[in-house]
């Protein structure tokens, strides 16, 4: 007998992405989490300006678009005013990285208990697939159509292994949706996100590799493929920091 799926009750309208998009997959773990941990009523949004945006459309929650790379800083607000709400940013890297890069620092730095989703496509995806810190070398985008030339304009950012290893967060990882088991590998991460602001040990941030088929020229199989071959290569899969219950 087929198991029937609910969607979780906060999603009220369909998002439109682009066929082979990520972001739907990623948006519809964090919402299953949300209700598994019986926060789907108590959660507030900081969302980024990009695809990321549409998540705005299509959940019934508190939630605030927030000035292009700005999120780390407004959910700062939001959460110092609203301890006992869920608070997550959800930004792509371009907006994380490229333009919100000190805001973004400085929530990790200062160990914010909020939870940070970043969906790391490698480019400026809603704006024609421009080069963005996360671009990978030799990567043809329409700000670098021969190929990103890490010598002139820096090597792409691993964001999570910074804060990791540098400040003293409570959890990151990196996840990605190539493939059903790496969702639900996924799908923990967050959850271990959102319990460690649940349990107020500080930041928490889950970067996921996500396919922007549209941009990579690719069709959706092609980008899974070379998000498992080639992008997990130079941004792995797994846990970096997990203070969860330590002190
Ligand atoms: C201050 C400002 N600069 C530039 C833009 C144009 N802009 C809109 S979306 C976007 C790209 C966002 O890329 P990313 O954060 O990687 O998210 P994605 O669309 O790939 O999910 C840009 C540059 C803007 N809206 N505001």
């Amino acid at each position: 007998m087929a198991v029937e799926r609910k969607v979780p009750s906060i999603i009220d309208n369909p998002m439109n992405f682009c066929p082979g998009c990520g972001h739907g997959i990623i948006i519809r773990l964090i919402c299953e989490c949300l209700e598994e941990l019986g926060q789907d009523q108590n959660v507030i949004f900081a969302i980024g300006v990009g695809c990321s945006s549409n998540l705005g459309g299509g959940l019934v929650t508190d939630r605030l678009h927030c000035a292009h790379g700005r999120a780390g800083a407004v959910a700062t607000g939001m959460k110092r005013v609203n301890p006992d709400n869920m608070v997550i940013t959800y930004q792509g890297d371009g907006d994380a990285y490229s333009i919100g890069i000190a805001e973004s620092f400085n929530a990790a730095y200062r160990n914010e208990n909020i939870t940070v989703i970043t969906v790391n496509n490698t480019n400026f995806g809603m704006t024609g697939g421009q080069m963005s810190w996360t671009t990978m070398e030799g990567q043809k985008t329409t700000t670098s159509p021969h190929g990103r030339d890490c010598a002139v304009t820096g090597y792409p950012i691993r964001f999570p292994e910074l804060v990791a290893n540098e400040f003293r967060v409570a959890y990151a990882a990196r996840g990605s949706v190539s493939s059903p088991a790496r969702i639900n590998a996924l799908k923990g991460y967050i959850k271990n996100a959102l319990e460690a602001q649940i349990n107020k040990e500080g930041y928490s941030i889950v970067e996921v590799l996500s396919p922007c088929a549209v941009n990579w020229g690719m069709t959706p199989e092609e980008a899974m493929t070379h998000i498992e071959e080639d992008l997990t290569q130079y941004f792995p899969i797994g846990v970096f920091q997990d203070r969860r219950n330590q002190e």
